[in-house]
């Protein structure tokens, strides 16, 4: 099978378009949001070229977990805040606008400026949960 195009954050890992770096090691790679919502706003991406995160290979998602409180800490002593959100979009109808995982690390602070609260929830009815619980569960299994 032929390799995918790499993406604009292969190209960035390559160091083929510039970033404002700020961690790398064997699996991840995160840097600076070029259209942050908040300052400090970084996003941490696995070097797999996976799309959305459910196709991410567990050794990648590992890495990425392992890292991400880490980089989560850097970014709020920096910023100077306490609150921030993690992002993660998957497709277009979910906002994923760059076709390769990456986490946001959003600082929220208390002028603003951060990510704004979009999502509408509704009930979950109990009938309806147990069954979707019960047929998640066997996923998994
Ligand atoms: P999302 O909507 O979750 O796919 O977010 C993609 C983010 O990637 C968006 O906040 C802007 C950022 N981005 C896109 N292209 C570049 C780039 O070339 N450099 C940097 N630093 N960030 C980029």
């Amino acid at each position: 099978m032929s390799e995918p195009e790499p993406s604009i954050f292969t190209l960035i890992i390559r160091g083929e378009i510039p970033c404002h770096k700020v961690y790398e090691d064997e699996h991840v790679f995160a840097f600076l949001d070029i259209n942050p919502f908040s300052p400090g706003h970084t996003l941490v991406v696995p070097k797999e070229q996976a799309i959305t995160l459910d196709a991410l290979s567990d050794e990648s998602s590992a890495a990425i977990g392992r890292v991400l409180p880490r980089i989560s800490q850097a970014v709020l002593a920096v910023s100077g805040t306490v609150d921030f959100n993690v992002l993660q979009n998957n497709g277009e109808a979910a906002f994923q606008s760059v076709s390769h995982v990456h986490f946001h690390i959003i600082p929220k602070s208390e002028d603003g400026s951060g990510l704004a609260w979009p999502f509408k929830s509704t009930q979950l009815d109990p009938d309806e949960g147990a069954r979707m619980a019960e047929q998640i569960r066997n996923y998994l299994e």
